[in-house]
């Protein structure tokens, strides 16, 4: 296998670990900034094929990480299921949130894929100008975190809309979610169709919920999402990212077939690389505020990071993404020092 970033997921050990950032591209980097600017919003920027694969390959250019991940956003599948969804400056998304099961009915599954159909072009695009040495990450937001976008109509502080709903109306709830599963299913497949080497689920609000509720909104879906993903490509590895599920990784482990796990800033990677299944690669974890402050304290954290994953495959990344105020810098010197362990 060409790629270290392929090999690793594939429970290989080499010298060095392949890395890479989460929301590597963004509005850290002065180039994507200036690319923003000429499209007409973010999710014009999303889906303009042509802008969207250049924001992809940007940091490849920069940083030569291991791998690229695909420019795009979880809230693309609402958008896809017909809701109307924004990106306001300062304020973040803004959705027409969902209030009864009326709305779920109004959602609109049947077109979500040619709705969305540019992100696929995109793939094939950045896909096509990638090295073979360079993986291309697929993504999209786990159900249970997009729900909680399509119930707020945004960010949110206690998840109250949502879970409320979830807890009075189980059946109803129940229905969104399986439009929601079936949804990142045909999107996730379509884009290891057009050339994604690897996928990525991103479970941001993992960690709301209470264990019985974890089991229900979390490990059932994504099991149902690996399961049909390995039925039609059973060599493309996926990467769990059940972000602020403390112990519950061991479960999110076990029971979802994942074949590697993204491991947030607040676990212990030492506990992590003890408990967690040794079958399964572990991803992750140094603080991005590391890396917003730079100098010795990032570097000595990176190597910490990998003296404590010495015995299991590893990719080395963040415990979240990249923040704005980031220099770009620190991030071209961490790379440097990530590129020239092994022997460069
Ligand atoms: O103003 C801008 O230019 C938009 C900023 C921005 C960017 C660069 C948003 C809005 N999304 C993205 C890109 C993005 N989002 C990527 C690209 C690939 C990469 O990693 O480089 C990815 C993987 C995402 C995923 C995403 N979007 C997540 C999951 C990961 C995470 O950060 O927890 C979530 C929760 C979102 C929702 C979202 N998109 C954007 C914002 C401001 C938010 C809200 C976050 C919140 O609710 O606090």
């Amino acid at each position: 296998m060409s790629s270290l970033f392929l090999s690793t997921l594939a429970g290989h050990k080499s010298d060095r670990p392949p890395f890479w950032f989460m929301r590597q591209a963004g509005r850290y980097l002065p180039e994507y900034r200036a690319l923003r600017k000429k499209a007409n919003g973010f999710l014009n920027l999303c889906l303009n094929s042509s802008l969207a694969s250049q924001v992809t390959l940007q940091p490849m250019t920069r940083f030569e990480p291991d791998a690229a991940i695909l420019f795009s956003d979880i809230l693309i599948v609402p958008y896809g299921l017909g809701m109307a969804v924004d990106f306001i400056e300062g304020r973040g998304p803004v959705l027409d949130a969902l209030r009864d099961s009326l709305d779920i009915k109004r959602l609109n599954p049947e077109h979500c894929k040619a709705r969305i159909e540019a992100t696929y072009e995109t793939v094939r695009l950045c896909r096509s100008q990638l090295s073979r040495d360079k993986a291309l990450i697929g993504f999209a937001g786990s159900p249970w975190t997009v729900a909680t976008y399509m119930i707020e109509g945004g960010a949110s502080k206690n998840y109250s809309k949502v879970k409320s709903w979830a807890y009075r109306d189980d059946q109803s709830f129940n229905t969104l979610i399986k439009i929601v599963t079936k949804a990142t299913i045909d999107h996730l497949i379509a884009q290891i169709d057009h050339g994604a080497d690897a996928v990525k689920l991103f479970d941001s609000w993992a960690g709301v919920l209470s264990p019985s509720q974890f089991e229900k909104w979390v490990i059932k879906p994504t099991r149902e999402i690996v399961d049909s993903i390995n039925l039609k490509h059973p060599t493309v590895k996926i990467i769990g990212f059940p972000k602020g599920a403390g112990h519950q990784y061991i479960d999110y482990v076990n029971k979802t077939g994942v074949h590697a796990v993204a491991i947030d800033t607040s676990v212990n990677l030492s506990w992590a690389a003890k408990v967690l299944d040794k079958k399964v690669v572990i991803q992750g974890n140094m603080d991005p505020i590391s890396l917003l402050v730079g100098g010795e304290s990032m570097i000595n954290q990176a190597s910490s990071i990998i003296t404590n994953m010495k015995e299991r495959p590893h990719v080395f990344n963040l415990g979240h993404g990249v923040l704005p105020e980031t220099p770009p810098e620190n991030v071209e010197i961490l790379a440097k020092y990530l590129r020239n362990l092994g022997g460069g």
